[in-house]
């Protein structure tokens, strides 16, 4: 049975206030998570800025194989006439990525924003902070106002723009996104088949709709209707725990098992459910919140998970400060406990881990 699953570290290029060398002396830190941050969503990117980003990781002595995300322009969620150009850019896009040895492209189809929580600094008691989500102070926002700011978010709207595109949205519904949805994968899928790439989608986060736009990627039932829209197992998985995990009718542990074969990428962290669909996102351990880590990476491994994992969202601990979500060291302590996990269970398997630090 393969066993190595890779552990990966998000880094946001040169601006990220964390280096490469930090990454680096994490115990088995293989590779990073990147993107060209440059180019606006639906642009081809310059090959020699994918170049920069691998030969920055290169030096290092990590690798460059996930990127997180090539991003899907809004044209084509909505289906507008100029998609056709824009799945093109895409599918150049994997191209140039699959020849510098990428092999796992996260994204996501969720409309206008991306992730999105009511407050990035909750103070925990232990005096660090943490993102969290409240459903009703979400709500309470008016989208096209807020001055919420999210490291995943497009800003490169006005409010103007925005309040359009939120009205253009009235008109798509679930059904009319999932067909966008199926015009653009079965337009990638035949790429990624010719270059060894897989797509691996990331849930949406939270997993309900949000401001009267639709949300289609949030569980068993999507999983399931994905496979039937393009059945190859590049169409795969952002398995992402902190986000599928914030509805508690998602069985993580047995949403691993069922979809393996599309499992390519795993974004693991832990929720704390402190009210109807309110959560704070917790230390990585079992025993910090309501998502049993343990439970699912046994899943993950019984079901020979090879592909790549990295330790999502930590708190802000020991006075750093930054991306909020993206510090360095909450996440690094995630990363240790992800394997001290991974090699626990291996063990307790009956096989022996041959890696090296
Ligand atoms: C948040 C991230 C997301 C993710 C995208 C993938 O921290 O997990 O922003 O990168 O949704 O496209």
């Amino acid at each position: 049975m393969k066993i190595n699953m890779k552990m990966t570290f998000r880094w946001y290029g040169e601006r990220d206030p964390v280096t490469l060398a930090a990454i680096r002396q994490i115990p088995q830190m293989s590779g990073i998570v990147s993107a060209v941050y440059s180019v606006p969503a639906g642009g081809v990117w310059p090959e020699g800025e994918i170049g920069k980003v691998k030969a920055a990781a290169n030096a290092a002595g990590l690798e460059f194989e996930v990127v997180e995300s090539v991003p899907v322009h809004e044209s084509i969620k909505l289906g507008r006439s100029e998609r056709d150009v824009l799945i093109e850019n895409y599918r150049e896009n994997i191209r140039r990525l699959a020849r510098v040895g990428v092999k796992c492209i996260c994204y996501n189809f969720m409309p206008v924003f991306d992730w999105l929580r009511s407050d990035l600094a909750r103070v925990l008691p232990d005096g660090s902070n943490a993102l969290a989500y409240d459903d009703t102070a979400v709500l309470s926002l008016d989208p096209a106002k807020t001055e919420l700011s999210l490291p995943g978010w497009d800003e490169s709207y006005s409010k103007a723009e925005l309040r359009a595109l939120l009205d253009e949205y009235k008109a798509i519904d679930e059904e009319k996104l999932w067909e966008n949805f199926a015009a653009f994968i079965n337009a990638i899928i035949p790429v990624c088949e010719e270059t060894g790439v897989n797509m691996a989608i990331h849930p949406d986060d939270p997993p309900w709709g949000i401001f009267g736009l639709p949300r289609i990627i949030t569980g068993d039932q999507s999983y399931a209707r994905m496979k039937e829209i393009n059945p190859s197992a590049r169409n795969g998985i952002t398995l992402c725990l902190g986000s599928l995990g914030a509805d508690p009718q998602n069985d993580i542990a047995a949403l691993a098992k069922k979809y393996a074969d599309r499992i390519h990428f795993v974004h693991a962290r832990n929720i704390k459910i402190t009210g109807e669909r309110c959560f704070e996102e917790a230390p990585h351990p079992t025993i910090c919140g309501s998502l049993d880590m343990y439970g699912i990476l046994k899943a993950l491994h019984s079901s020979g998970f090879d592909g790549y994992i990295r330790p999502d969202h930590g708190r802000m601990i020991w006075g750093e400060s930054g991306r909020p979500g993206y510090g360095l060291y909450d996440r690094a302590l995630g990363a240790m406990y992800l394997q001290g996990l991974w090699e626990g269970i291996h063990n307790s398997e009956g096989e022996t881990r041959n890696a090296e630090c």
